[in-house]
């Protein structure tokens, strides 16, 4: 994998602050993506900084803290997805032939308009771009440029009912394309949950590409979840259900291991792993580690969701 020349980064997004970073880039996501269609080949500055790989476009080469984006080739080859491997490296070759069309998302539970999305109805809600870190439980980390829309965005079409307090996630369950779910070590579908505060805040998006290019299967093509200050699992992949619900849901990490995973899985340098410090992290791409932030970097935006809750007891 390429690394970047310190040299070569664009500066000029450390000025702005956090919030004006994250609508900026929203605004010039568009540009990017032009770019990417080759209708402005190398117009943006940045974008000859970036680690190329063919059709690779992000609009910036770093994020709002000045940490360069992972290489396109890290992204899509170091890969989390149980489904397909527990080894990382086998995740992108054993997942390449993975049909992500036709493919429906189910949107029902607690809602006045349940209904049943095609990845195309999707995409209409928007494609802005979210340079976001990405830091795994298990103490590894990435930036990312991803396209997506926010949730709260199919959450207000479907119209949540007063009962509604959680939103439930369902992966794709389909063990003759996905070998790893002939695993007895886990409860299949993968599942995963948020408070419907945290499912409606701005920063929680379903991601349909990523540096300009729709998701690649390891990703979780075709639409993912991205929730950055939360551990990277939490970012459930190749959705193919959502359920507004009363009750708080068991994601498949809580019921393998209650212990060591619990539901809110915020990223947080003070509350350790059972097994390892929380403290810092590898960053992928380079040789270096680096400190771990509460929330992950995104305290200022979210920190007052949990106002009045133990961290290290709702871990
Ligand atoms: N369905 C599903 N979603 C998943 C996972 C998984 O195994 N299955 N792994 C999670 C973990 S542990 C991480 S760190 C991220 C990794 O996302 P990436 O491979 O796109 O970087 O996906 C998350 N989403
Ligand atoms: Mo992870």
């Amino acid at each position: 994998m390429k690394k970047i020349n310190p040299s070569e980064i664009t500066p000029e997004h450390l000025y702005l602050s956090r919030r004006q970073f994250i609508k900026s880039a929203a605004l010039v996501a568009g540009a990017g993506l032009l770019a990417a269609c080759g209708m402005k080949p190398g117009s943006s500055p940045s974008a000859t900084a970036l680690p190329t790989s063919e059709g690779v476009s992000a609009s910036a080469s770093t994020d709002e803290l000045g940490y360069p984006l992972t290489s396109f080739d890290a992204i899509t080859n170091y890969n989390n997805f149980y489904e397909f491997s527990m080894d990382k490296s086998s995740v992108a070759p054993l997942s390449k032939d993975f049909v992500t069309a036709p493919w429906t998302i189910q949107v029902g539970g607690l809602v006045n308009k349940p209904k049943t999305y095609d990845v195309d109805d999707l995409l209409r809600l928007g494609e802005e771009e979210r340079i976001y870190r990405m830091r795994c439980v298990e103490a590894w980390s990435m930036v990312i440029p991803w396209l997506g829309f926010p949730l709260h965005k199919l959450l207000k079409e479907v119209e949540p009912t007063s009962d509604a307090r959680y939103v439930r996630f369902e992966t794709l369950y389909d063990p003759k394309q996905m070998p790893g779910q002939n695993s007895l070590y886990f409860e299949w579908p993968y599942i995963e949950g948020l408070r419907l505060d945290e499912a409606m805040h701005d920063l929680t998006i379903l991601s349909t590409g990523l540096y300009g290019k729709r998701l690649y299967p390891q990703n979780g093509a075709p639409i993912r979840l991205v929730v950055p200050w939360k551990y990277g699992f939490k970012s459930i992949k190749s959705i193919v259900k959502i359920d507004l619900v009363k009750e708080m849901p068991t994601s498949l990490w809580m019921a393998a291991a209650p212990n060591e995973y619990g539901f809110y899985a915020n990223v947080n340098p003070n509350v350790d792993h059972p097994r390892w410090s929380q403290a810092s992290e590898r960053v992928i791409g380079e040789s270096g580690r680096r400190e771990t932030l509460l929330f992950n970097g995104y305290a200022e935006e979210v920190a007052q969701l949990y106002n009045d809750m133990d961290l290290s007891r709702w871990f």
